[in-house]
């Protein structure tokens, strides 16, 4: 005959409020003796809870996120046959757990009629779990579990080498690491399949009304890239202001004789030229990294990226041969470039062969932002709006022109003391244009 019972939390000793970090079961789940119902987690430990019962579950009386007690009721269950003495719910004694970082303290519960399965924990939880909880049927312990949650590894992915298919530590481990060898061997994009965390889908319209646009094919196509350099590349994000009042004043008089011949001379040309004569002076930065990481390619020509925002989204054709073009040449294929960017006919030959790459913000607006890098470049200079600002020369300020950069490079094979280097050489060429004909 059937019979409701409930299940509580079985004596967990010394342990009180207790988080519930899982919770595996739903009202209607069937479940046999000893499944695990529920995981609990303390700073030190985690526990399975299993069920006492075999039966169907009647309704669920806990939530992730509670603290719970020996006693706190957990779910009633529908079983087939009265538990042994027909009234209360069998109680489930649990071991103590062993804690990592106090090994000798006593156990404060005996483990002789345990059925609970418990792991050591080595270190507290810091965040909640953001892996998908289809993984509630997989054989692993807490420990692997937490492990997983702690690399984002969704377990789902993972094959359990243990005894009948349980996932080990070793399994996540190495989840991690094919992982992160088929994004270095560009086998698999950081996006998908990494092993990194998906983003949840959300019903945006049970806050409100919403349109569903779709990407075009350059977003998709950045999107992923610039996703897998983000996750792949070390970046560094390097400030710097230049004093470009001279250059300015150059620039203006220049241009005014230039615009009347259609070509355009904006900072950005002066730029270029000097991220060239840094290269020269830094080859370190006009370099490529092996995918494996164990050789730097040299390059011995100086082709610059520039970044160009263009109706269906972002773009960087490369310039080639920089070094032995000039300001007016340049701001001429600048033009050119981005004239034919913005009209979508970039080629895939206009796009590669870059050294370095420029993303200038400068005509829009803002003061500082870190840019990606621009793989397979080991570096890469965002420019902001120069702006008027107070700088003290000679015991007075003086309004002075003043130019925020920011330098992203790559840490694998760029130190920070050369990244100083680097933009301190290039803003002190902008500072006087001069030393560009040097
Ligand atoms: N500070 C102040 N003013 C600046 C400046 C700076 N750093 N850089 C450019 N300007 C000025 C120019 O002198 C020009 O002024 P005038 O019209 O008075 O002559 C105006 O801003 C517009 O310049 P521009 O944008 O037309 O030309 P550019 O050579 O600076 O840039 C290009 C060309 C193609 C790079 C630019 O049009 C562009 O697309 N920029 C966006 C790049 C981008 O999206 N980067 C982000 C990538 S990450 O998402």
């Amino acid at each position: 005959m059937a019979q409701t019972q409930a299940i509580v939390i079985p004596d967990i000793g010394t342990f009180n409020k207790v988080a519930v970090i899982e919770v595996n079961i739903k009202p209607g789940d069937v479940v046999s003796t000893d499944d695990t119902l529920i995981t609990l987690e303390s700073d030190k430990a985690s526990m399975e809870i299993p069920s006492p019962f075999t039966g169907k579950i009647k309704a669920l009386h806990i939530k992730l996120g509670d603290k719970v007690s020996t006693g706190s009721m957990i779910a009633d269950i529908e079983t087939e046959t009265a538990a042994s003495n027909g009234n209360a719910a069998p109680e489930t004694k649990v071991p103590a757990p062993v804690t990592a970082v106090e090994p000798e303290q006593p156990q404060p519960i005996v483990a002789a009629t345990s059925v609970a399965k418990i792991e050591t924990a080595v270190a507290p939880i810091s965040a909640p779990s953001t892996v998908s909880n289809n993984d509630a049927a997989l054989y692993a312990s807490p420990i692997v579990r937490r492990l997983a949650r702690e690399f984002g590894v969704d377990l789902t992915q993972v094959t359990g080498s243990a005894h009948k298919g349980r996932i080990s530590r070793d399994d996540v481990q190495q989840y991690v690491k094919t992982q992160l060898q088929k994004i270095q061997t560009g086998q698999v994009s950081a996006g998908t399949g990494s092993g990194l965390p998906t983003m949840p889908e959300i019903d945006f319209s049970q806050f409100g009304p919403v349109d569903v646009q779709e990407l075009s094919r350059i977003n998709k196509l950045s999107a992923t890239y610039l996703h897998r350099n983000w996750v792949v590349i070390p970046h560094v994000t390097q400030f710097e202001e230049a004093n470009i009042t001279e250059m300015e004043a150059f620039r203006k008089a220049q241009g005014q004789k230039q615009e009347k011949d259609g070509v355009k001379l904006t900072p950005l040309v002066f730029l270029m030229k000097a991220a060239v004569a840094a290269l020269k002076q830094f080859p370190r930065f006009n370099t490529s990294l092996a995918p494996d990481g164990s050789t730097l390619f040299m390059k011995k020509y100086y082709n610059i990226g520039v970044a160009v925002d263009t109706p269906n989204g972002l773009v960087v054709p490369v310039i080639k041969q920089v070094d032995q073009k000039s300001l007016l040449d340049l701001a001429k294929e600048l033009g050119e470039i981005s004239i034919k960017a913005r009209a979508g006919k970039l080629t895939s030959a206009d796009m590669q062969g870059g050294c370095f790459s420029i993303s200038s913000l400068g005509g829009i607006g803002g003061t500082a932002f870190t840019p990606i890098i621009n793989a397979p470049d080991v570096a890469i200079l965002g420019v902001s709006k120069a702006q008027m600002k107070p700088i003290y020369q000679n015991d007075e300020f003086v309004p002075q022109l003043m130019l925020p950069l920011s330098l992203s490079y790559d840490h694998r094979v760029i130190d920070g003391a050369l990244a100083a280097k680097f933009i301190t050489y290039f803003s002190e060429l902008l500072a006087d244009i001069r030393r560009l004909l040097l």
